[in-house]
């Protein structure tokens, strides 16, 4: 008996942002009408399919922006429910897309699918690839994408799930098997694939997609229009055709398209595809318009058990990078001497193979809270030689509008605020967290109490190992402030009984890297024989930006004289908590405020 289901994709046109949420939802319930009269069987609804598609927008005003999102049951709920009840009245199942908020104030970009004859959600996906930015362009004229912004990222995983009542279905096949993505999932791989490993069957995705915005695109803005539009809807039935085929799965999508608040363009090119990877519908317009295909689900046997016939033909002990690595990390570059030179920031340097008990690798994020690359690459470099195969160290370079120095209270403060915001949303990623900056950083504090993982600062750090090593330490810090902030940080970490002296080198922290290397060496080589003079037998590089100059330093102050670098001394003192299983204790300073936050109605996640 053949396993045939009809699936129609609701494409929608135009939806502006005055619309009023009546209108769109009378041509959802057309659309839904007219899929049904076709004998549509399943309906697929676009990405945010009530509104118009808002994270293009800034909103600062809290219930304004909380208008946008679809509360409670959406199966109940006044702005969704005629849509549920019109599908049930038709026996028609759907998916449909939405922004949700939950009952406990996250927010997520969202979509269920709805049984009609049992009338129940029968799987809910939370989009996982959010793309484009928090902060919105400073250009006026950008067209943003403010997804990382006003959404959590999702917290179900892919999961596919069986649907009765489609089919008669032959008791060795079962249900047909279905999965959910949306929009930028589409373009990822690992999306479809953990859906294939499951069997899926149908993938539904539903999208917005712009055509024509340079920023988002990274794109000229020379670009022509039109091929813009062309390109996009190119790359888009691109992955649903290539990754049905990889998957052997039908995949049904559906566009919100057309020329929103008449300036956002929208692209269409919703597609049916089946599982060799053929379109075997597509939309004609970029108005509200329904396509639809009879999928026989049969169709996806030859790819599934021969090609792609996963239990016999994949290798996962290559595929480890897959879900240990997010960024690129470039074989090393060949230098002149045919030696090899390290890679640059946001690499892991970690060098393979999982060895802790647990057989996981320990994770550590070494967090620039300025928004200097060259400083992050530059600690990374320091680190790698000294790193233990089972340890992998990230780095993070704070967004670009951070201050690109901390010099001062406002750069403090200002750059642990934009990095907080970065590092929190990751942060599960991670066993970990060194602050790679020389001072008593606001970020430190921020992460203790957002976090249960161990943070420290690379100041703190090396405090302890200089104690550990040494009887009476000094301090190389840069300019003048820095010395007296450094020695203020000193006494606030308890360490001033036994400090001989910090010296400022004259410094600023961005000319240790724009001044010529030898001049930077002499002048801190001074400051260091200068502070072995006065008593120091252990010496601390006061500023991240020094760290690469540890083994001149060495050199000059000679073997007796310990010179001790913050970022490694705190990667390890890092490892050793991560190893004895050691948390941030959460019964005093450090219990975070997120409670306290939700009930005044402020979430700065
Ligand atoms: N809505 C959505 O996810 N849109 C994205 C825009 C591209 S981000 C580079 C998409 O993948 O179509």
């Amino acid at each position: 008996m053949p396993r045939i289901i009809r699936i129609a994709a609701a494409q929608m046109g135009a939806t502006h942002l005055t619309d009023p949420r009546e209108k769109t939802l009378a041509r959802m319930l057309k659309l839904l009408d007219s899929a049904a009269s076709q004998g549509a069987q399943v309906v697929l609804f676009p990405e945010t399919a009530f509104t118009t598609f808002f994270p293009r927008h800034l909103f600062l005003d809290a219930a304004e922006l909380e208008s946008w999102f679809e509360h409670g049951d959406i199966r109940t709920a006044p702005n969704t429910k005629p849509l549920l009840d019109k599908a049930r009245e038709l026996s028609v199942d759907i998916c449909v897309g939405f922004a949700e908020a939950t009952g406990d104030g996250e927010h997520f970009n969202s979509c269920v699918f709805y049984h009609a004859k049992t009338d129940s959600i029968l799987s809910r996906y939370r989009k996982i690839h959010l793309p484009g930015d928090f902060e919105p362009w400073p250009d006026p004229n950008a067209i943003n994408q403010l997804e990382k912004r006003y959404f959590k990222p999702g917290d179900l995983g892919w999961q596919a799930f069986r649907v009765s009542d489609l089919i008669t279905s032959p008791p060795e096949r079962g249900d047909p098997i279905f999965g959910m993505m949306i929009c930028n999932d589409r373009r990822w791989a690992e999306s479809w694939r953990v859906l294939g490993l499951q069997g899926v069957e149908v993938v539904l995705c539903g999208y917005n997609t712009a055509g024509w915005a340079p920023h988002l695109w990274g794109t000229s803005a020379d670009q022509d229009p039109a091929e813009a539009e062309r390109m996009a809807i190119f790359q888009h039935q691109l992955v649903m055709q290539a990754n049905s085929y990889t998957n052997a799965t039908f995949s049904v999508s559906a566009a919100r398209c057309g020329l929103d608040d008449g300036k956002y363009l929208l692209v269409a090119g919703s597609c049916i595809t089946d599982p060799e990877g053929r379109i075997i519908a597509q939309s004609k317009t970029i108005e509200d318009e329904v396509i639809i295909a009879d999928c026989d689900l049969d169709l996806c046997r030859p790819g599934k058990t021969r090609t792609f016939d996963f239990a016999r033909h994949r290798r996962i002990e290559h595929y480890g990078r897959i879900t240990s690595q997010t960024g690129v990390v470039e074989p090393p570059k060949l230098s002149e001497d045919g030696n090899t030179t390290t890679n640059g920031a946001h690499a892991l340097v970690g060098r393979g193979h999982p060895l802790t008990k647990e057989g996981k690798k320990i994770r550590i994020l070494l967090c620039n809270p300025n928004a200097t690359k060259s400083m992050t690459e530059n600690c990374l470099k320091m680190l790698q030689s000294t790193l233990p195969p089972d340890v992998e160290v990230d780095g993070f370079t704070a967004p670009e509008h951070a201050p690109t120095a901390i010099e001062g209270n406002l750069d403090n403060v200002m750059s642990a605020a934009a990095a907080v915001k970065a590092i929190v949303p990751i942060a599960d990623q991670y066993d970990a967290f060194l602050v790679a900056c020389y001072s008593d950083h606001a970020l430190i504090r921020a992460l203790r109490e957002e976090l249960d993982k161990p943070v420290i600062g690379i100041m703190e750090a090396s405090l302890f190992a200089a104690r550990t090593l040494g009887n009476r330490f000094g301090i190389i810090a840069t300019s003048k402030r820095a010395k007296v902030a450094l020695e203020d940080a000193i006494r606030h970490y308890g360490f001033d009984g036994f400090c001989a002296g910090v010296v400022s080198c004259g410094l600023g922290v961005l000319e240790l890297e724009t001044k010529s290397e030898k001049e930077v060496l002499d002048i801190i080589c001074n400051v260091a024989k200068d502070l072995v003079a006065h008593g120091v037998d252990t010496l601390t590089l006061g500023c991240a930006g020094m760290t690469k100059l540890k083994s001149a330093v060495e050199e000059a102050v000679g073997e007796d004289v310990q010179v001790i670098d913050g970022v490694v001394t705190g990667v390890h003192h890092l490892v050793g908590i991560v190893r004895m299983g050691g948390k941030t204790a959460k019964a005093g300073m450090y219990s975070s405020s997120e409670k306290q936050r939700k009930a005044r109605g402020q979430n700065y996640f």
